[in-house]
């Protein structure tokens, strides 16, 4: 019996020194600190019911994750999409490194809207959420531009 009440002790012991690792690591990386710039929500060229929004994703302080994006515009998907070379590809998250300036621009990373309603038009406005891992939910107010000029190869199939 005395042997495995010592046995516990240690255990715990061991616990509480990595619990302090872990809160030592946190410190080191500390808290992001996200801050969103020139937001930008246009219409497709090409496609009717598509937006493109485009923005500047500022992160001052330690490691975040964009988990997600959301809008209140009725049936309409949001998706983030980057660029793999050549490629477009839908990502479901998006690293948001330390340190860094994340940017989603036309013909590289980009957040895509698509199956909006008919209603939605040059000059509508609406809601973008962004969804961060640590930082929550960050939700701006957008209205919509007209098409941008955009190179062919750029357009959305
Ligand atoms: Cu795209």
């Amino acid at each position: 019996m005395k042997k495995i009440g010592m046995a516990r002790k240690v255990g715990l012991s061991a616990m509480g020194t990595f619990a302090a690792a872990i809160i030592l690591a946190a410190c080191q990386s500390g808290p992001p600190k996200i801050s969103i710039e020139g937001v930008k929500a246009e219409l497709s060229p090409a496609i009717i019911g598509e937006a493109m929004v485009t923005m500047n994703v500022g992160n001052e302080g330690g490691a975040d994750v964009l988990r997600g994006v959301k809008t209140d515009i009725p049936g309409a998907q949001v998706t983030f999409h980057i660029m793999q070379g050549e490629r477009m590809v839908h990502v479901d998250s998006v690293e948001v490194p330390a340190k860094s300036n994340l940017e989603f621009k036309m013909g590289g990373s980009h957040i895509m809207i698509e199956d909006m309603p008919k209603t939605m038009k040059k000059g509508s406005h609406f809601n973008l959420t962004l969804v961060f891992q640590k930082s929550g939910e960050k939700t701006m107010p957008l209205v919509l531009e007209g098409p941008a000029a955009m190179p062919m190869n750029m357009e959305h199939m």
